[in-house]
């Protein structure tokens, strides 16, 4: 390949990179905690930046400045020059304490406590999905942490087996999952809207599949989210399929693994009580639709690699998913 076309495919490649949507960037930050790691990333990038231009300037001076050239003498080298030396030994460590000083105080900003009032979340991360518990509120759901807009929120988080990583970007750093310690973070969030998130930490076979979804809601909106979570699942009418799809659940062996309040108290799998509520499914991989519900329900883990909710054994029967589907998807 002729070189200026080897060129050209790199700077393509390179400037693809700039193609959006990003949903996982930090660069937007969408909240108090997001905010000041933006600003000191920021800084810092300020800095590199000076340090970059000032050694690039002086390299390219002196490559230009003593190259050889034929009939000039060697230029002589400097030996134990204090000054300069002095000069770049302080420059350095100036520049480290203009580095230092805010990286230490965000720390300590971030790692704070909330404020009393602050909405408290326990999050667990679980392979390959992850588990939201408001204690106040009584409520448990999975996969997507509904949170007031502008109220103080803290998660607590913890792991049910191996480390994860809780992340999602635009509302600040990550945490570490860990199994039998609780890692806190506390945020405010300052717009209203879905953001992506992912487990940070490698964590088994679908660690890249185990995302979460943050939705930040008015206070009004989080208000009704929060009603409708508290309320009992919905009955489904008589002689409908979803009244079907109910026996079919109660008499497999969904109830082994999954809650419906008032219909089964299994701990493996996320609660389903309102799972029809939920816009996507898998932690966060699929839409909620029927199509993928009963894609899922035959056979998770031709969808997401290694998941522990094994396919059904004997296989369930094609009307008794439809059935299962139907009924799920009431449960708003
Ligand atoms: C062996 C335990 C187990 C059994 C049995 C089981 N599940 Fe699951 N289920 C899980 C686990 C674990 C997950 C989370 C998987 C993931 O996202 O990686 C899950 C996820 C789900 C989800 C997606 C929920 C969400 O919000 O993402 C649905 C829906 C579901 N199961 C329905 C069923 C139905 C219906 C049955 C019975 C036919 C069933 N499950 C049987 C363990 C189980
Ligand atoms: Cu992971």
């Amino acid at each position: 390949m002729p070189r200026y076309r080897l060129w050209l495919l790199t700077v393509a490649l390179w400037v693809a990179g700039c193609g959006g949507p990003f949903p996982q960037t930090t660069l937007e930050p969408r909240s108090d905690f997001g905010s000041v790691i933006d600003q000191l990333f920021t800084g810092i990038f300020w800095w590199a930046a000076g340090v970059f231009l000032v050694v690039e300037t002086l390299l390219v001076i002196t490559l230009i400045r003593f190259r050889h050239r034929e009939g000039r003498p060697a230029p002589k080298p400097t030996h134990g020059h204090t000054l300069m030396e002095i000069a770049w030994t302080l420059a350095p460590a100036a520049i480290l304490v203009f580095v230092a000083v805010p990286t230490v105080r965000t720390i300590f900003a971030t790692a704070g406590e909330a404020p009393a009032d602050a909405l408290k979340v326990d999050v667990i991360g679980h392979q390959w999905w992850w588990e939201f518990r408001y204690r106040e509120l009584g409520l448990v759901t999975a996969n997507e942490l509904h949170v007031p807009l502008g109220r103080a929120v803290q998660l607590s988080i913890t792991s049910a087996d191996v480390i994860h990583a809780f992340w999602a970007p635009p509302l600040g750093g990550k945490r570490d999952a860990i199994p039998g310690h609780v890692n806190r973070i506390a945020f405010r969030a300052d717009r209203v809207g879905v953001y992506d998130g992912q487990c940070a930490e490698f964590c088994g076979a679908s660690h890249a599949n185990m995302r979460l979804r943050v939705v930040v809601d008015s206070d009004s909106g989080f208000g009704r989210w929060a009603t409708v979570q508290l309320a009992g699942p919905a009955a489904p009418a008589a002689g409908t399929l979803a009244e079907r799809g109910k026996a079919v659940f109660a008499r497999s062996a969904c109830i082994g693994c999954h809650t419906i309040q008032g219909v089964s108290p299994g701990v493996i799998g996320p609660n389903l009580t309102h799972v029809g509520s939920r816009a996507t499914i898998a932690s966060g991989l699929f839409p909620n639709d029927s199509a993928h519900l009963a894609s899922w329900i035959a056979d998770a883990p031709a969808l997401k690699p290694g998941s522990l909710m094994t396919r059904m054994k004997p296989p369930l029967k094609d009307d008794d998913i439809a059935a299962l589907v139907a009924y799920l998807a009431s449960l708003k």
